[in-house]
């Protein structure tokens, strides 16, 4: 058995997470009253269900989720909702109804602190009741005060009660480019990746900004497009990883595994995330993509869901997940391995991994699709965005605008100033081997 634990913290990790809890209880055929529905399909027998859930008695099942968030109006909506029963215990408010007024520095202590022992305590109950966790997955929003103060948090302790044994896995939203939904967000956002950074293993971004993009380019029918539908493409996205220790398939890779293949360093855990095609209610895409047409996509990055990505960068890992029935793994492999001898002459893949892209293949297609490729690459593209993040951070901090409102709630300005050089190291090292400085470096040592 290899389970996962999900937590939601603060308004958009717990609307993602839902979402993301409708899909795959979708895909199992788990009804929203948490009961199994008739199967009669023999390969249904196969799917792990206890990745996601504990069975509580015959054919009844409760998600290994947990919400929580600091005012109580987005939890009641899930306590009233049509999937209450599949979580019920798994829901927090904090006992005073208060707003973070979107300061990290409120959710990280001043209100977290009334809140997490009770939640820290939950999570070790579910963590007794798993015989092989294969992972923590924390969905937040890094911009207000909630996901990215008590989301790191939690982070933090959840660290420290398994000493860092466990795979955790951040989904971060970071800010838009375009404009700022809270004038505080650079600096919630800077501070919560001091966390994240040291924490987490694998980080993998998005922003709304970006996500409306795809959701402009790639649906159908939609008048408005609303945080629901962009709540879907990333919830879609994190189920996509766990259908390899779901689903039956030739070759399963656990959370553990993706994470030791992709993450060459140890800053470099921040990865990219592509879907294709994208399937589902509003996106049109139900055809059938041949192999060479799935592997092609490796080196499109339209459908990422970070801003500021551009191409032209290096690719240090690539890890691609094929669903669907009648995927020829031969094919798939040959094109693969065309392709990155092609891209190694144009030095668009480092030179210093010798193999690296991993694949995995999975029986079954996302709900809506034949068939599917999902892909999650390091990119030395991506340290644009933190130089992005480091050069906002800096503007306001030298002139220490808004530092009061954190000073006021207990923190000290070294943090600031920590928090800063971390994420400037990031930075400093996703240019240095995305330039394989460092081979070089080594090489010229080797021949003097
Ligand atoms: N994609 C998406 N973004 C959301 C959603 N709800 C809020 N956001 C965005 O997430 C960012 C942070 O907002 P919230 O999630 O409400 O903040 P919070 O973590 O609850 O923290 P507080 O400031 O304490 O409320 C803002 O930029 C919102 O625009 C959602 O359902 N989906
Ligand atoms: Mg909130």
């Amino acid at each position: 058995m290899r389970e996962i634990i999900q937590i939601g913290v603060g308004q958009c990790g717990i609307k993602i997470s839902e979402k993301y809890w409708e899909i795959v209880s979708n895909e199992v055929d788990i009804a929203s009253n948490g009961t199994k529905k008739q199967q009669e399909d023999e390969q249904y027998d196969k799917i792990s269900l206890d990745v996601h859930y504990e069975e509580v008695k015959e054919d009844v099942f409760r998600a290994r989720a947990c919400f929580l968030d600091l005012e109580s109006h987005v939890i009641d909506q899930i306590s009233n909702g049509a999937y209450r029963d599949l979580f019920s215990d798994s829901l927090f408010a904090s006992p005073i109804q208060s707003s973070t007024k979107n300061i990290y520095a409120i959710g990280k202590y001043s209100l977290g602190e009334l809140i997490h022992q009770e939640v820290t305590d939950f999570i070790v109950h579910q963590m007794e009741k798993c015989e092989s966790i294969d992972s923590f997955q924390l969905v937040h929003s890094l911009c207000g005060g909630t996901g990215s103060g008590l989301g790191c948090l939690i982070l933090d302790e959840i660290f420290n009660i398994q000493n860092g044994c466990q795979l955790m896995v951040s989904f971060p939203q970071f800010p838009r480019q375009d404009v700022s939904s809270n004038l505080l967000e650079i600096y919630n956002t800077v501070l919560s990746l001091d966390t994240i950074i040291e924490f987490a293993d694998m980080a993998i971004p998005f922003d709304n900004q970006k996500l409306i993009s795809v959701c402009e380019q790639q649906t159908c029918y939609i008048e408005e497009i609303q945080f629901s539908h962009l709540n879907y493409l990333v919830a879609h996205s994190i189920s996509g990883l766990s259908a390899g220790i779901r689903f039956p398939g030739q070759l399963n890779i656990s959370t553990r595994k993706l994470a030791t293949n992709l993450i060459p360093f140890r800053r470099y855990s921040f990865l990219l995330n592509q879907l294709y095609p994208l399937s589902g209610k509003n996106f049109n895409h139900a055809s059938s993509f041949t192999e060479r047409e799935l592997v092609d996509c490796f080196w499109r990055l339209d459908n990422t869901f970070l801003s500021n990505i551009e191409e032209q960068e290096k690719f240090m890992t690539l890890y691609g997940l094929f669903r669907g029935r009648n995927i020829s793994t031969g094919e798939v492999e040959q094109s693969v391995s065309q392709l990155l001898m092609n891209k190694r002459k144009n030095k668009e893949f480092s030179e210093w991994i010798e193999s690296s892209i991993s694949l995995a293949y999975c029986n079954t297609p996302p709900k809506g699709a034949i068939n599917s490729v999902q892909i999650l690459s390091n990119y030395a593209g991506i340290h644009r965005v933190f130089t992005d993040l480091v050069n906002k951070f800096r503007q306001q901090f030298t002139r220490k605008s808004y530092l009061h409102y954190y000073l006021q709630e207990g923190m000290e300005e070294f943090q600031f100033s920590e928090a800063l050089s971390n994420l400037t190291e990031t930075c400093f090292e996703y240019n240095q081997y995305s330039q394989d400085v460092l081979f070089n470096q080594d090489d010229s040592s080797v021949e003097e």
